[in-house]
């Protein structure tokens, strides 16, 4: 049997918010939209007390939460948290699969005991990050999101084989992964509302409500789920680009201008991908009317990036003026998978001399 974590951080922006400004810890943060417009996009538990909710207009949250202290969304800060959890809890598995920047499944069937796996990489997102995290433990990945969620926030919960049925059966319908809003409506106008009511539909039924879907959720709310982790292919492409503050008309400078973007995206690359290598390089030029102009090119094995990019400002003609430059890099690959492919690579070609 397959052993799966699934992590999720409480709060996630509002906590971010938090850990950076000492003085919002303990007070209703809502973070999302500006001014009176927008969704809020979380807020911490403090401000969940009044209602407040993920997705709600802020008009409605500033109702029901006067007293909140609202604040804008600040991505890039987000993304580099996301990146210190990564980090930490990549270390446990080769197999992880990242959900958006605050969810995380890990396979750890190889740990005899993952419980106290998980209890580390809790204790260690809190000590390393500054941020706690909810983990669910389970037998695959659909349980142990529903573990993850049951004790929210600060919480650890294993779903056992023998435990699984009861733990489904006392769960609102909402609670399944894969049945969003409209299908809760949807069930609803059936007299549907919780897991044990959905027991009752037969797969054809289920199959003739959800169509392809049908066959999983069927399965699901059974506590069957077959899925494997798929590794996180999601960034296709990092950047960096920067205007000039005047018109640049000399190759000489303007790859100066593009050398130091690319220190930057290095080091970019190397925190938001500390496992991957890049294969191509693209260099984006703005001239002074506008115009866009990009290069792009596949980095010979040893290659550097640094002549590479001479290269490629040398095909781009720059004598009508340029005012904004850019690097970005594309076509990752993974250094683990690099490895393991030669590795096999290696025990095949011996195979040979084994027989
Ligand atoms: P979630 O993990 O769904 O929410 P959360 O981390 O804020 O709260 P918790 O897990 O404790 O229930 O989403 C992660 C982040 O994604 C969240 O902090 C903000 C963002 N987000 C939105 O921008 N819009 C949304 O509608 C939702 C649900 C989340
Ligand atoms: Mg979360």
């Amino acid at each position: 049997m397959k052993k799966f974590l699934h992590l999720d951080i409480d709060a996630f922006f509002a906590s971010v918010e938090q850990l950076d400004n000492p003085q919002l810890r303990g007070k209703p943060v809502i973070v999302g939209g500006r001014d009176n417009r927008g969704v809020v996009a979380t807020c911490s538990y403090e401000a969940r007390k009044f209602g407040v909710r993920s997705a709600m207009p802020i008009a409605l949250a500033k109702k029901k939460c006067p007293n909140g202290i609202y604040l804008p969304v600040r991505y890039a800060r987000y993304e580099e948290k996301s990146a210190e959890i990564q980090a930490v809890y990549k270390e446990y598995s080769p197999l992880y699969q990242t959900v958006g920047l605050d969810e995380a499944y890990l396979e750890v069937t190889h740990y005899a005991d993952a419980v106290p796996i998980a209890k580390e990489i809790k204790r260690r997102i809190q000590a390393e990050c500054g941020l706690t995290c909810s983990i669910g433990l389970s037998y695959n990945m659909s349980l142990a999101k529903i573990a993850s969620d049951l004790k929210k926030p600060d919480s650890f919960v294993i779903i056992r084989p023998d435990e699984s049925k009861e733990v489904l059966r006392g769960l609102s319908i909402g609670a399944i992964h894969g049945i969003g809003k409209k299908s809760q409506e949807m069930l609803e106008k059936r007299g549907i509302t919780t897991v044990e009511q959905f027991w009752e539909l037969s797969l054809d039924e289920v199959v003739k409500l959800f169509g392809k879907y049908g066959q999983s959720l069927y399965d699901r709310v059974r506590g069957v789920d077959n899925r494997e982790i798929v590794m996180d292919r999601s960034i296709k492409s990092i950047s960096r680009e920067t205007t000039l503050s005047f018109d640049l008309f000399e190759k000489e400078q303007i790859l100066q201008v593009a050398a130091d973007l690319l220190v930057e995206l290095e080091e970019d690359l190397h925190n938001q991908l500390p496992d991957h290598d890049a294969q191509t390089l693209t260099l984006k030029i703005k001239y002074s009317d506008f115009t866009n102009r990009s290069k792009q090119r596949k980095r010979q094995s040893q290659e550097g990036w640094r002549g590479l990019l001479e290269e490629l400002l040398d095909e781009v003609d720059v004598t009508n003026g340029v005012r904004l430059v850019g690097v970005g890099f594309s076509a990752f690959v993974d250094r683990n998978e690099q490895k393991a492919e030669q590795v096999r690579y290696e025990q095949l070609s011996l195979f040979p001399f084994l027989k």
